[in-house]
């Protein structure tokens, strides 16, 4: 016999009504307590919108100094044209820069890479082509946060390396999104990255691929 009608009987015999509702199976005061404590450990991750993704930076440069050569490489994953003017790179720290051109805008095209680094002399950074010079903004070689967001506060994608635990981690060696894993989901995964494999250019024997599709990973 059913404990539902197991419960009606007995209300029943005691002359009392029954009750509207006794479909609901029981659940105890454990049920709802693991039920809260699963709820609490699902942290759900921030949405990031996508259309631009971080594939590639140099937080640790050996040729030059940090100062002259720390790089971001983004690339646009959908089939139209960005400005990525008004966009803010950030960090978890509070560094925060706004992408400004004065106006003239900073466009990428559909599929293409763009580089985002300290210092735009090739002469000076490694032989870097550097599409826009940041300020207020660096690299750190232990862990850190790479934020890009729209001028509205849309979150696009985020990036948060950590100090060799899981991530690559050598000097000199830009730490490389592999091509498969070209999403702003993936790269959040530590596994879907490892260190370049060629050098950034003649000049500098680094390893890189600034503005380049990125080296397969082993
Ligand atoms: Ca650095
Ligand atoms: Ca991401
Ligand atoms: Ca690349």
């Amino acid at each position: 016999m059913h404990f539902r009608a197991i419960v009606r009987v007995s209300i029943l015999s005691l002359g009392l009504a029954a009750p509207a509702v006794a479909a609901t199976p029981f659940q105890g005061p454990s049920v709802a307590l693991a039920q809260a404590t699963t709820e609490a450990l699902l942290v759900e991750p921030p949405p990031q919108s996508g259309q631009v993704v971080i594939t590639e930076f140099m937080k640790d440069p050996s040729s030059v100094s940090d100062a002259r050569g720390e790089w971001i490489e983004v690339y646009n994953a959908l089939p139209w044209r960005v400005n990525l003017e008004g966009w803010v790179l950030s960090d978890d720290s509070g560094a925060t820069h706004v992408i400004s051109t004065g106006g003239a805008g900073l466009r990428m095209a559909p599929g293409a890479y763009l580089v985002l680094g300290n210092n735009s002399d090739p002469a000076l950074n490694g032989g870097v082509q550097v599409d826009y010079v940041w300020s207020s903004f660096s690299l750190s070689n232990g862990a850190d946060q790479i934020v890009l967001s729209r001028a509205d506060g849309t979150l696009v994608d985020r990036v948060a390396y950590d100090d060799g635990v899981l991530w690559p981690d050598l000097a000199g060696r830009s730490i490389s999104l592999k091509l498969v894993a070209r999403d702003v989901v993936m790269n959040d995964d530590p596994a879907n990255w490892c260190h370049s494999s060629s050098a950034i250019s003649a000049t500098n024997a680094d390893l890189g691929t600034p503005r380049r599709d990125n080296d397969a990973c082993p």
